[in-house]
């Protein structure tokens, strides 16, 4: 993978066009539920680690979620929303997702591919995000078969902030060695009922992007320095490389839920 990895690892750092990258969110304010109830989804394709600019979204290819093994499609139910970003307005997506059962419930998203037009090429963040009620784990370690996909080895909505997390890579379901992977940490507040990020950041942003890279095995493994919203995104690693006749970047995206031991 590493003849594709480098490239790709360029290209987004060029299509940034601010010193930090761009990542498809998949965003849920509570990771960890006691009760049933109606769970706020919101899809927004931003820069989270300086609250930078938000893009446009298409309407989604995927949506679904896997409870027990059993997959639901959320597509049809998804409410295209103008998000408020810190320096501008864009079009991202809604959805109110009834909880019932105690497990793991992992979403998925399969973006449009996102014309970036400073560099002539297509991203699709391919992403998934995780919640849990009734702190019993049904399977958030399993594969869901995307053509590329980020396996925590960690427990997503429950990671320790000093502690690690690592992920497993995989394209087309094989292990994908040698993939740069960026870090960001969810810089501002979200405001689900009005679909609008902080104007605030909350820390200075790192001066470039916090990278790692998967290993043999496909695994990446990042020190956790400190509680809220990871996420990380591993470049070009999907199958798809074309898009409209143009390069495509299809990449990976995992988001995960750190908390301090207090
Ligand atoms: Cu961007």
């Amino acid at each position: 993978m590493t003849s594709v990895a480098v490239p790709a690892a360029l290209l987004a750092v060029a299509l940034s066009g601010s010193a930090q990258a761009h990542f498809q969110l998949l965003y849920t304010p509570n990771t960890m539920l006691d009760t049933p109830g109606d769970v706020p989804l919101r899809l927004v394709f931003a820069h989270p680690m300086d609250n930078g600019h938000v893009m446009d979204m298409g309407e989604p290819v995927e949506l679904f979620v896997v409870f027990r093994g059993e997959k639901t499609d959320l597509a049809d139910a998804l409410e295209p929303v103008s998000w408020t970003g810190a320096h501008n307005q864009a079009t991202a997506y809604a959805l109110d997702y009834r909880v019932t059962r105690n497990g793991d419930y992992v979403f998925a998203l399969i973006p449009s591919p996102y014309f970036e037009a400073s560099e002539d090429a297509y991203i699709q963040q391919i992403t998934k995000t995780y919640l849990n009620k009734g702190a019993m784990p049904t399977g958030w370690d399993e594969p869901l078969g995307l053509p590329t996909e980020i396996v925590p080895l960690n427990k997503p909505y429950q990671i320790l902030a000093g502690g690690t997390f690592s992920g497993q890579l995989l394209s087309e379901g094989e292990p994908a060695a040698g993939v740069e992977c960026e870090v960001e940490w969810l810089n501002t507040t979200i405001d689900v009922a009005a679909n609008a990020f902080g104007a605030e950041t909350r820390m200075a942003a790192p001066p470039t992007p916090i990278v790692t890279r998967t290993d043999a095995n496909g695994v990446f493994t990042f020190g956790v320095p400190k509680p809220g919203v990871w996420g990380f995104a591993c470049l070009g690693s999907g199958p798809v490389t074309e898009f409209d006749g143009k390069e495509l970047s299809q990449d990976a995206v995992i988001w995960v839920n750190a908390i301090a031991l207090e």
